[in-house]
């Protein structure tokens, strides 16, 4: 009867789901487990339309599982540890706990109104003692199983955070969050030993990754397969790592990272003065500087010789800051003639340089060659070695008769480097380490965690953590000896929280266990949503973790996730991210406001294929709204318009192929198309409404299908359509109807009629219509039947299913 009018139930339907407890999960329900899970939020204050649109999607989704039968769970939390409190209490002067709390509140209440299945009982924050009590509890056994270490590293420090980052947190040699330039320091920090799983994260055998997000791991992981060679120098056998040992009788020099730990024992007494002006200088440099190729390179030479291994010569060694302290064994063995760097190089300080790559049938390498030869080739100039093929086929060889003659060691070796934890940060998870001055570092006893944040602290920009400034806290016993022991008053990496809250969110009340063991059939996370960003350290570091939980015995899965999918970004209207500063920014809630949800539900799963996103599009929002309003009028408005020929067959294909593209859109997650194909259906739906179907049972089924298919996307509406039409229960706990294949499919196709060479008309016929079948149906339509009247035909052509073309005079 009247219009269509989100606001008169959208909200009370919420509350009613609410206080049916229509969401909450029950583990023993029937029907298979599915757990779907987005990537929890960072409570910083507001739900933006990028949460939306990672969240409406996967929720109808999770609700379209529901409803083929499986048990779903479809949990959020909160990601709550992190600067943004902390800061936020630095410059106003709340607490940070009160500060995310408060967020935490109003963002739930945000969820809540976007219409989610989500269970909101399995709730939690991180920052609760509840949660990060676990993290300590895993922090310990790390440490028990030598998994967690403390050592003196050069750390990336962050200026304007006051803390250390991860190297994963230094973007472009600049803080991520701060986007201040980072400084090298020397600091004792906890690590995470996650290069012991570095292989095993190489295999994707048991979780399903996009290409994309498996290609960003590998090359972070970066394995890279050669050989370690020794050189005898005056300060002793100095190693290198090379991944072309076939090139070895190529090296000319060496070069030695400026941090190498032998570069101030090998440098000679004259070289001395400008050797240490060297080393201060590349210190100053971030590592993406020193290996930006299109930088002049830079060095130094220490006035030591090595002797090569092989011929005896003797080697020059250099110091240069293109070679990285943090990787291989800090020093390269410089092979001029087929490495990029090497050349340039040896080029800038007049070095030498030796060919022992040639390619088949090649010249030899000229004297003033321009540039090294990095292809394959045969060895040349190398002794034994000579005409064997150079490259990385041939490395495995090489280095077997490196090994015999005792010059050479076959070694992989990594990019991906232990994952430091430590932050000399306040909001976040206390490390659970004490140092006594008789027992060194001991672990927390596990019965005395959690190892709580003191509440009476002070913000103070004095660049130091308030933990430290806190002596009543950092002062305790020793849990061995009982004598005098402080805190370590580091906290961790808030990586750590989100490593493993997907085990949290199968009982994230108990207080014996992470997760009641009782409840590890639920695992794995059947789908993971989440935003591009995440695709390595998030994944990398969950994924560690669940390899470290199955080692530990607490798991037998080897991966967090069985399936991960991302979803694109919205950008503004403009093309360009949305931020504040743009001023390009969408607010949901005011859209909720205008539009009311399943509007602003069905808008962000239309506006572009999910997994790409696109600009904001202010218009579009429309053709969304004025869609549910022909929903509306289609189940309670009055049928206008002429009448149409919507015959029983039309109507149940109509509805029944459309059934058909959904249900294998929902498995692809492939959701605009969804909205598209419901949006046509609703056109044949409101045809049929004013043609002689309308009552029949055909009429009641389309009615009732497609409500049902309304449901995961549109929930509100969906559900008041149920109701008034006498529905029982809810909607969301029916099942997603059953295709049925022999309405779906449909043998007619329909063909232009022309008269003469010209389209006259349309007609529907069987693919298999018989000449004479056909050719009556097309003189029956009315726009045909006005060419052929009064003429004669000369001719007839009729190609089954594609041309019919009566030709006349
Ligand atoms: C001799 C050589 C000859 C090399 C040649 C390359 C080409 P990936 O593939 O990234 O692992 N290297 C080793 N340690 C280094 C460090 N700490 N800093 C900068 N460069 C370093 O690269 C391995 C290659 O990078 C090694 O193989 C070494 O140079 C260099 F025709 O050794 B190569
Ligand atoms: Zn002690």
């Amino acid at each position: 009867a009247e219009r269509y009018n989100p606001h008169a139930f959208e909200h009370a339907w919420q509350e009613k789901w609410e206080q049916a407890g229509l969401y909450r999960f029950d583990p023993d329900a029937p029907g298979e487990k599915h757990y779907a899970m987005t990537m929890f939020p960072y409570p910083s204050g507001n739900l933006h339309i990028g949460h939306w649109y990672a969240n409406v999607a996967p929720d109808a989704h999770a609700r379209w599982m529901r409803m083929r039968g499986h048990n779903v769970l479809f949990p959020m939390g909160f990601d709550a540890f992190g600067l943004p409190a902390e800061n936020a209490a630095i410059r106003n002067n709340i607490n940070p706990a009160a500060w995310t709390y408060s967020n935490i509140a109003h963002m739930t209440g945000q969820f809540q109104r976007m219409g989610t299945m989500i269970d909101w009982s399995r709730r939690f924050a991180t920052c609760d003692p509840k949660y990060y009590r676990w993290n300590q509890w895993f922090f310990i056994q790390f440490y028990r199983r030598g998994l967690a270490y403390k050592r003196e590293s050069l750390v990336n420090w962050d200026p304007v955070d006051q803390t250390v980052l991860a190297n994963e947190q230094v973007i472009d040699g600049r803080g991520d969050r701060s986007g201040a330039l980072i400084e090298r320091r020397l600091m004792s920090q906890w690590h995470f030993k996650i290069t012991d799983y570095a292989d095993e994260l190489l295999d994707f055998t048991h979780t399903d990754m996009p290409e994309r997000v498996r290609v960003m791991q590998t090359n972070w992981i970066g394995k890279s397969v050669g050989a370690e060679v020794t050189f005898d120098t005056p300060a002793g056998p100095e190693t290198v790592f090379t991944t072309r040992p076939d090139t070895l009788m190529g090296a000319t020099f060496l070069v030695l990272a400026p941090e190498h730990a032998r570069v101030a024992a090998l440098t000679t007494d004259e070289q001395r003065a400008e050797v240490e002006a060297y080393v201060v200088a590349a210190g100053r440099r971030t590592d993406v500087e020193r290996q930006q190729d299109s930088g002049e390179k830079t060095g130094v030479f220490t006035g030591a010789f090595a002797t090569h291994p092989i011929t005896g010569h003797q080697l020059p060694i250099w110091v240069a800051d293109y070679v990285l302290a943090t990787y291989g064994t800090g020093s390269i063995m410089a092979v001029p003639a087929h490495d990029e760097r090497d050349f340039a190089f040896a080029r800038r300080f007049g070095l030498d340089i030796r060919e022992v790559i040639r390619p088949e049938g090649g010249e030899p390498m000229a004297a003033d060659a321009e540039a090294p030869y990095s292809g394959e080739g045969l060895i040349v100039n190398s002794g034994d070695f000579d005409g064997l093929a150079g490259g990385k086929a041939s490395i495995a060889g090489i280095v077997a008769a490196l090994e015999e003659r005792g010059v050479a060691k076959a070694k992989t070796t990594y990019r991906l480097r232990d994952w430091l934890v430590s932050r000399q940060r306040y909001w976040g998870t206390p490390i659970p380490i004490v140092y006594c001055q008789k027992c060194g570092a001991v672990p927390v006893p596990e019965d005395q965690l959690p190892v709580e944040l003191p509440a009476d602290v002070e913000f103070l920009p004095t660049g130091q953590s308030p933990l430290v400034l806190n002596r009543a806290w950092v002062e305790t016993t020793c849990p061995e000896c009982g004598g005098p022991a402080e805190r370590d008053t580091d906290t961790m990496d808030t990586f750590v929280d989100s490593s493993w809250y997907m085990y949290r969110y199968l009982s994230p009340h108990d207080d014996r266990h992470p997760f009641d063991p009782a409840q590890a059939r639920l695992l794995p996370v059947d789908l993971y949503t989440g935003g591009i960003e995440h695709a390595i350290l998030h994944l990398l570091y969950s994924r560690f973790w669940t390899k470290v939980m199955r080692d530990l015995g607490l798991t037998t899965q080897h991966e967090p996730f069985a399936h991960l999918r991302n979803q694109g970004i919205i950008l503004g209207e403009d093309g360009e991210k949305m931020s504040k500063s743009r001023g390009n920014v969408v607010d949901p809630d005011n859209l909720v406001r205008e539009y009311g949800v399943d509007t602003v539900r069905t808008y962000l799963m239309f506006i572009a294929p999910w997994e790409l996103g696109g600009p904001w599009d202010p218009q579009g929002i429309n053709g969304p709204a004025k869609w549910l309003g022909r929903v509306w009028a289609l189940y309670f408005g009055e049928a206008s318009g002429p009448q149409e020929g919507v015959s029983e067959a039309d109507l149940r294909y109509a509805v029944h192929s459309a059934l058909k593209k959904v249900g294998g859109d929902f498995a692809r997650m492939s959701f605009n198309t969804i909205v598209a194909a419901l949006m046509e259906l609703t056109n044949t739906l409101v045809k049929a409404k004013r043609s002689p179907v309308f009552g029949t049972p055909a009429w009641d089924e389309a009615l009732h299908v497609f409500n049902l298919m309304l449901a995961p996307l549109v929930p509100h509406i969906a559900e008041q359509i149920w109701t008034e039409r006498g529905g029982a229960d809810s909607v969301h706990v029916q099942p997603w109807p059953q295709v049925d294949e022999a309405a779906a499919t449909r043998d007619t196709v329909t063909i232009g009629v022309q008269v003469s060479g010209k389209v006259r008309g349309e007609v529907s016929v069987s693919k298999t219509a018989p000449q004479d079948e056909a050719l009556a149906a097309a003189r029956a339509v009315p726009e045909v039947a006005r060419y052929l009247e009064g003429r004669a035909v000369v001719k007839e052509i009729y190609v089954p299913g594609r041309i019919i073309n009566i030709v006349v005079k």
